[in-house]
């Protein structure tokens, strides 16, 4: 069966582990002769130089947690982690200090800043890095070209004044406190989707969106040209996993960035703002999976309540299994 699934970063790299799981993947590692094939669509809005280095935060989270060398309760960057060179850095007063930079991770964004600047496109980069981590699915970044998710608000030495601030600059210096008055995708409307992308979408058996940030990940995807009518497109359905359980959201920022795009934060909203594919003239749903007990209702979507708490993998691969009966495929 091919799968192919639209991710962010901590979230959706967790969702990786499940669909893995479901489709009888090991936990890390290829498996050359499955009869199955995963691409993960993966979300560069977040991607930012640093230090003179190209870091794509989703990107990363997803190879090293599929990889096995994730840090699980920071959910990004290396496990057994050193910080040698970011405190060299901030005895050079060189900014920005408030990025953790890892020894271990370093090398990453050194080998892709190095192929970057050869000319190289970052999904080749992407598969260069993966020869080593082996994440036992296809990692594409959602495009080549350069997206990043800026985000507006007040400027906090100048009330009177908004300002635009690199996406990491607002969740890891300011922890996205900042109300956010608009959220943009810097070179969006320039940008194609990476080769291979289209082709996976139109071949799927199944799409499934991770219960990503609908905004500032699964949102940037739709929104680099060309993905969104693929995904209408597609013979197979699309199915995606509520990021929002109980009108909360799970991971610090997706209710802070729906707000600045004028959703409410819940299951229905979230729903409905993704649209019908069949009711909808820019919808992609046609299941949506939203957390056991919700009753939610999306025009033109079919509805299913589930556990969605990816409290540990055999949690994560029911609600992948779940998202598969909704799609109407089944793993046999
Ligand atoms: N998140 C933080 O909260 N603090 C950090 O210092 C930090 C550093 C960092 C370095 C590399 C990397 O790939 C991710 C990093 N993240 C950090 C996570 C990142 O900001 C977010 O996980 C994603 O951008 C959101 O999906």
């Amino acid at each position: 069966m091919k799968v192919v699934i639209l991710v962010g970063g901590v979230g959706g790299a967790r969702f990786l582990l499940g669909v893995k799981q479901a489709l009888g993947l090991p936990a890390t590692g290829s498996s050359p002769d499955s009869p199955h094939e995963v691409t993960a669509l993966v979300n560069t809005g977040d991607d930012v130089w640093m230090h003179g280095l190209r870091i794509c935060p989703d990107l990363d989270t997803c190879m090293y947690t599929l990889g096995g060398g994730i840090d699980t309760e920071r959910g990004w960057g290396h496990a057994g982690e050193t910080w040698t060179v970011k405190e060299e850095l901030a005895a050079y007063g060189a900014e920005p200090t408030w990025f953790g930079l890892g020894d271990k991770d370093i090398a990453t964004h050194l080998i892709r800043s190095r192929m970057l600047r050869a000319g190289y496109p970052l999904s080749q980069v992407t598969e260069a890095l993966c020869d080593r981590w082996q994440p036992g699915v296809r990692l594409l970044p959602m495009s080549d070209d350069r997206v990043e998710t800026h985000v507006v608000i007040d400027d906090p030495e100048d009330p009177d004044q908004r300002k635009a601030i690199h996406f990491q600059e607002w969740w890891v210096r300011y922890r996205s406190e900042p109300k956010a008055h608009s959220i943009i995708a810097v070179g969006a409307d320039e940008a194609k989707p990476a080769p291979g992308v289209l082709d996976a979408i139109a071949a799927a058996d199944v799409v499934l969106f991770a219960p990503s940030n609908p905004v500032v990940s699964v949102g940037t995807t739709l929104g680099v040209p060309g993905i969104r009518d693929a995904l209408r497109k597609t013979r197979a359905k699309v199915v995606g996993v509520s990021p929002i359980i109980g009108g909360k959201a799970l991971r610090g920022m997706a209710d802070a960035c729906l707000s600045a795009i004028g959703v409410e934060t819940s299951a229905e909203a979230v729903g409905r703002h993704y649209g019908s594919r069949k009711e909808s003239p820019d919808g992609v749903l046609d299941g949506w999976l939203v957390a056991e007990g919700e009753t939610v209702d999306v025009p033109g979507v079919a509805v299913r309540d589930v556990p969605l708490l990816m409290s540990d993998v055999d949690a994560t691969a029911a609600m992948v299994r779940a998202a598969f009966d909704l799609a109407g495929v089944s793993v046999e």
